[in-house]
């Protein structure tokens, strides 16, 4: 159906604007509308199917495996009305914090169907059930950032389920504020950045294939950020700061055999670890908004979800720490956001019609109203964010 849509349009299409696509995404994007909106938004979609084909000179195969998949939006008799099938989205970490709530926000919509890539299969489950998702609304797939091997497989398993990929959220971290040593992944790199960064590089890169296969109407890479990787805001100058000086350990491979395990070159710091790897994060979505977003029309956004000072991301933490910190969240810098609302506030990222601009990093102020905000020098530094693709090209086997 999409191929016959793109064929009747073909001929006299015109290549959109840029954000056109967004606005007729906005128009029927919600169920119950007018029939005239929903042929807009499949002659809308269809039509960006088909500049994306020319683009990319996608030959008969591809086309083949299009005109056998599901159809986003079918017409269901017998009023003739079209509805929007659930979405399919891919979120990683999904077994607690950001990614639970999140998962949970988008599952209760009933319009989402959610994949939770976890590295530990019965805690997921587990957690999906006390978090009460209903069994039709989620699939739990293993998927270990920590190990390149593991996300490969993931990536196998996930093609073999037959399900489309409508959005991937890369959700996963981990912090090690107080380990004295490095530890690593099972390639060898330091483990914040390896999981937190590389992880979800290679896993992004790899299913940026089945993003572009998707004719779902708003196609979405998201990548989460935070405020302490950015250094033009208070929290982003609490020591140790980000800074991933010149990539010189990034290129040696992290592992502190032949390099530093830091990407900067310095010393192992567990929490300068994490907060680079949140630079990493950043950069990777802006490079990949620049790279892909005109020739696929995905959209590719980070976002920091407000300081969830509750999660499991502080389990490492000192008990005072963790005792100390969600009151001085709530009451002294009031950055504080609880679980559930973080995870409004991603769930939004993926399927909010009137977030749809790409290489944006979102933040929310105090009333919850998003806003694009800007990110420090180094995270929004293109040629930063270029060396660091190419570096990790190189360390996840891609170049
Ligand atoms: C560092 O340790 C490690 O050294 C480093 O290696 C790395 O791991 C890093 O980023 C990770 O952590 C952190 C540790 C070291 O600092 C803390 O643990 C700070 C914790 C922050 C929470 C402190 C809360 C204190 C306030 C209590 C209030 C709670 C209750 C509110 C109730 C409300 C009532 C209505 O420590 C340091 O870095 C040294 C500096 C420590 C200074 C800590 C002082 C905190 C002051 C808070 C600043 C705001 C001031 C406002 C006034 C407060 C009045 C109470
Ligand atoms: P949590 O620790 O609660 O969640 C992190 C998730 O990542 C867990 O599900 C964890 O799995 C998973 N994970 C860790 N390592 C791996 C791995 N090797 N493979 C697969 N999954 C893994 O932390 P948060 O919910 O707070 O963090 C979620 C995201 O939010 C992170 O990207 C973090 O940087 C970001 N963030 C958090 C903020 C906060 O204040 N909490 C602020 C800004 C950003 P498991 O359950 O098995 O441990
Ligand atoms: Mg921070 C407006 C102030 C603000 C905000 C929004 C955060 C968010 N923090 C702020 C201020 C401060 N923090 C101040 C003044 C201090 C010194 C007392 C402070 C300290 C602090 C520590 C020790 N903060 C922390 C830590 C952590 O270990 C957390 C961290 O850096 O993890 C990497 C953290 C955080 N503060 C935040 C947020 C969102 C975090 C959690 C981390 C993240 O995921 O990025």
């Amino acid at each position: 159906m999409a191929l016959q849509a793109a064929s009747l349009v073909s001929s006299t299409y015109v290549a959109p604007q840029e954000g056109k696509s967004s606005a007729s995404f906005k128009d029927s994007s919600l169920f119950g509308v007018s029939l005239s909106d929903h042929l807009k938004a499949t002659l809308s979609t269809s039509a960006l199917r088909c500049k994306r084909d020319l683009n990319q000179k996608v030959g008969a195969v591809r086309a083949q495996t299009m005109a056998t998949a599901s159809p986003a939006v079918t017409r269901s008799a017998p009023e003739g009305k079209k509805t929007l099938r659930k979405g399919s989205v891919i979120i990683t970490g999904a077994s607690s914090g950001l990614g639970l709530a999140t998962a949970k926000a988008l599952a209760e919509t009933g319009k989402w169907d959610v994949i939770m890539a976890c590295r530990d299969f019965l805690k997921a489950e587990r957690a999906a059930k006390s978090a009460g998702i209903a069994k039709e609304n989620y699939t739990v797939m293993h998927l270990d950032l920590a190990s390149l091997d593991s996300v490969r497989q993931f990536v196998d398993n996930f093609r073999r389920s037959g399900k489309p990929l409508d959005v991937l959220v890369c959700n996963a971290a981990v912090y090690q504020p107080t380990a004295k040593e490095p530890t690593f992944t099972a390639e060898g790199f330091e483990l914040s950045v390896g999981t937190n960064h590389l992880g979800h590089f290679l896993l992004s890169r790899l299913l940026l294939e089945d993003l572009k296969k998707s004719d779902y109407p708003s196609r979405r890479l998201i990548i989460v950020g935070s405020i302490t990787g950015n250094t033009n805001t208070l929290a982003g100058n609490v020591p140790p700061k980000a800074n991933l000086g010149d990539l010189r350990g990034l290129a040696g491979g992290l592992n502190a055999l032949n390099s530093s395990p830091m990407i900067d070159g310095g010393d192992f710091d567990g929490a300068k670890a994490y907060k680079d790897s949140k630079v990493c994060n950043m950069l990777t979505m802006q490079e990949f908004h620049r790279r892909f977003h005109e020739e696929t029309d995905i959209i590719f956004a980070s976002l920091y979800p407000g300081c969830i000072a509750t999660t499991g991301l502080f389990r490492e933490h000192i008990p005072l720490f963790r005792l100390l910190f969600p009151p001085f969240q709530k009451y002294i810098t009031k950055g504080y956001v609880s679980e559930e609302e973080s995870g409004k506030r991603l769930a939004q990222v993926v399927s909010d019609p009137s977030l749809v601009k790409s290489g944006v990093y979102w933040s929310w102020n105090k009333d919850s109203a998003s806003f694009e905000n800007q990110m420090s020098e180094e995270a929004s530094d293109p040629e930063k964010a270029r060396k660091v693709w190419e570096l990790s090209e190189k360390l996840v086997g891609l170049a």
